[in-house]
């Protein structure tokens, strides 16, 4: 039983109800924390609900795909009828959520058809015409920053004084009483991204005072490996063909002509904080030479002397005198650099313009001033592109293997593109300029794209350069190869290796069978053999070119530290008892039953 939250955001699965249904997902997740069901909600909804709470509104997170993964006999509708906010908030960032977001809000309109339902996130954004017209959609909040219109909406929502007007708030489309939708002006683009606070103790804090931690993790085994993020900036510099995040598609979706940026006095306090309850890497967001070697530089004055794990990105090669500067601020830091190929032309086809030699120089540079770990990132599914350079992607690896591997801090990953081509991009936008064939352009379609059987008939693009068919293959065969090479240089053992290489072969041939099924059976011939096949597709669907826990690094001690999440259960019963002295009485809103 729980008092009546203002606004409760839920978190869907990609695929709803992923359980019920035989999908054959593939390596789409490989390389995340979260499994193919895409468990992780936004991290803009801490910031959200911390903004809200602080302007005096009651937020609840509930994250059905954690709980419906955890739990079989979870029932997400029984849960969400139980409910009873002012409003629900959806997010639809990711578009592979168009599935699960969509038949969530179908749900709870069903069960609560007079409480609004507001969307809200890039795929939102994106799509932000087509959803509003599903009936079940009542708002949808356009853009990169959510938090100030939220919040004017639920003002609006809970009948708060000095409200504004619907057609005043900034960013919102929204249908009036006979159907007619309104498209507001975008309009609220802070230029700095120092007006929201990523607070993980807000998330501790309500899953304490809800007592209940299972609607709050982020994805799946987050208590085991508790990694957080801490953000440098909204937005990018580089506008990378694939990447519904780059320059190019913020400009066209948010408006904005350069990245917002994080003070980076209060970036490295946001480090220092989530370390005093954590011991899980912070992966520090955004190449920090974005906004230029200033604000690198006062970023590391403040963080100097920082002993815990960071996870720091690059999307061009650094200098060693950068490095080493990053090194004496920050010394168990880790590298993240994504090259794509070993292919020069692909690379600069994809949108990255440096050769080979200066990356090599960096990787070795980042090790010498002592790098914890270098990992290197490559993608199968991109501009020029053909079967033969993905292998030969993979010969690339072992040659770095052999030049920078020697003490197993370098390990290279590779992963397809997928399951979409991101709205936004400038694959997307332009295909026909990037060589890229698109089956799916709405909303509609791709939601409809996510129920296909394997993630052979669910990726929405082809290339001029490989069918599918061909992508498929050769992200396995890619992935198989990798994989040994990484068992004889020592980066992962034997039994690993051999179990990773089991559940490819299980992928393979089952990529096989539901090719074949397709093309020889009836429609209920073929629902009934894929029935089933569940248990094979479900044993092959978990981390399926690599073992993601390859990702994660050593978390030394507890994960989470305990004392310092008792000081606040300490504060937050000390604060509740003074508001109850001090406030003048309310009567109670009806509770919600779980
Ligand atoms: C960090 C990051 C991640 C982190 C996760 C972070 C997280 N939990 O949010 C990791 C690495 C795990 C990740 C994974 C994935 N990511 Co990612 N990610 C990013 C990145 C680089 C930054 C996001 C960020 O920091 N946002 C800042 C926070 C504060 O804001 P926010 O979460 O976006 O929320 C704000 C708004 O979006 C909006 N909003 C969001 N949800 C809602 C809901 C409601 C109701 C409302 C009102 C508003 C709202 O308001 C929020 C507050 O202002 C972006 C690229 C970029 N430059 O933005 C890509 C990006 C968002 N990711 C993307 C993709 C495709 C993925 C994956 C699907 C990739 C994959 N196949 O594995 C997975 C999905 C994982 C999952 N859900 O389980 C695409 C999304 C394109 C699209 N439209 O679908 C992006 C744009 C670019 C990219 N290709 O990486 N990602
Ligand atoms: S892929 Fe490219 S455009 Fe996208 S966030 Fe990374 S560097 Fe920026």
């Amino acid at each position: 039983m729980f008092s009546r939250a203002d606004l409760i955001f839920l978190h869907a699965p990609s695929v709803y109800d992923f359980r019920k249904h035989s999908i054959l997902y593939g390596p789409v997740s490989d390389l995340v924390p979260s499994t193919p069901v895409f468990e992780m909600y936004p991290i803009g909804f801490t910031t959200m609900a911390e903004y809200l709470e602080r302007h005096g509104l009651r937020v609840r997170i509930v994250n059905l795909a954690v709980r419906m993964l955890n739990d079989d006999s979870f029932d997400p509708e029984a849960l969400i009828k139980g409910l009873n906010p002012v409003a629900f908030g959806i997010d639809l960032h990711w578009l592979p959520h168009a599935h699960g977001a969509l038949a969530v809000a179908e749900v709870v309109k069903k069960h609560h058809p007079d409480t609004p339902i507001i969307f809200g996130g890039f795929s939102s954004t994106y799509f932000h015409e087509e959803l509003i017209r599903y009936p079940f959609v009542d708002y949808v909040i356009r853009g990169d920053s959510a938090e100030e219109p939220i919040r004017q909406l639920m003002a609006h929502l809970t009948g708060a004084p000095k409200a504004r007007a619907l057609r005043e708030v900034p960013n919102l489309t929204w249908k009036d009483r006979s159907g007619e939708v309104h498209v507001n002006d975008h309009t609220y683009r802070p230029e700095t991204l120092d007006n929201v606070m990523l607070d993980y103790r807000y998330v501790v804090r309500a899953a304490i005072r809800d007592m209940d931690m299972s609607n709050y993790v982020p994805f799946k085994d987050w208590l085991d490996y508790p990694i957080t993020a801490a953000l440098s900036c909204r937005g990018c510099t580089q506008s990378c063909v694939i990447c519904g995040g780059s320059g190019a598609a913020f400009k066209k979706m948010h408006g904005r002509d350069k990245p917002a940026y994080r003070d980076p006095d209060m970036l490295a306090a946001d480090v220092r904080r989530i370390a005093r309850m954590s011991s899980g890497p912070v992966f520090i967001l955004g190449d920090l030479r974005q906004p230029g070697r200033d604000y690198a530089k006062r970023f590391f004055d403040a963080i100097r002397g920082f002993t815990g794990p960071v996870i720091t990105e690059l999307f061009s090669p650094a200098s060693r005198e950068f490095l080493a500067d990053l090194a004496r601020a920050m010394p168990n830091f880790t590298l993240e650099v994504s090259l794509e190929s070993h292919d020069p032309v692909v690379r600069h086809a994809f949108g990255k313009h440096y050769g080979n030699e200066p990356m090599e120089r960096t990787l070795q540079d980042a090790l010498d001033v002592g790098a914890k770990r270098l990992d290197v990132f490559f993608m199968s599914g991109l501009p020029q592109q053909t079967a033969e350079s993905v292998l030969g992607t993979i010969d690339y690896c072992e040659d770095l293997l052999v030049r920078f591997g020697k003490d197993g801090r370098l390990a290279p990953f590779i992963s397809p593109l997928a399951p979409f081509l991101d709205p936004g991009s400038r694959g997307f936008e332009e295909p026909h300029l990037h060589g890229y064939k698109l089956s799916a352009h709405t909303l509609e379609e791709h939601r409809r794209l996510l129920v296909a059987p394997s993630w052979k008939y669910v990726l929405n693009y082809e290339t001029e350069w490989m069918t599918r068919h061909q992508l498929v293959d050769v992200t396995y065969a890619a992935g198989r190869r990798l994989n040994r090479i990484k068992a004889e240089y020592g980066l992962i053992p034997e039994a690993q290796a051999a179990a990773t290489e089991q559940r490819i072969n299980w992928a393979v041939s089952l990529i096989a069978e539901i090719d074949r099924l397709m093309t020889s059976t009836t429609k209920e011939e073929f629902q009934r053999e894929m029935a089933r096949l569940r248990p094979e597709i479900e044993r092959a669907n978990m981390s399926t070119v690599c073992d993601k826990r390859e990702l994660n690094l050593d978390v030394k001690g507890p994960k989470l530290k305990y004392r310092e999440v008792a000081h606040m259960i300490v504060e937050d019963a000390a604060q509740m008892i003074g508001r109850a002295l001090t406030a003048p009485f309310r009567p109670a809103a009806p509770a919600e039953n779980e």
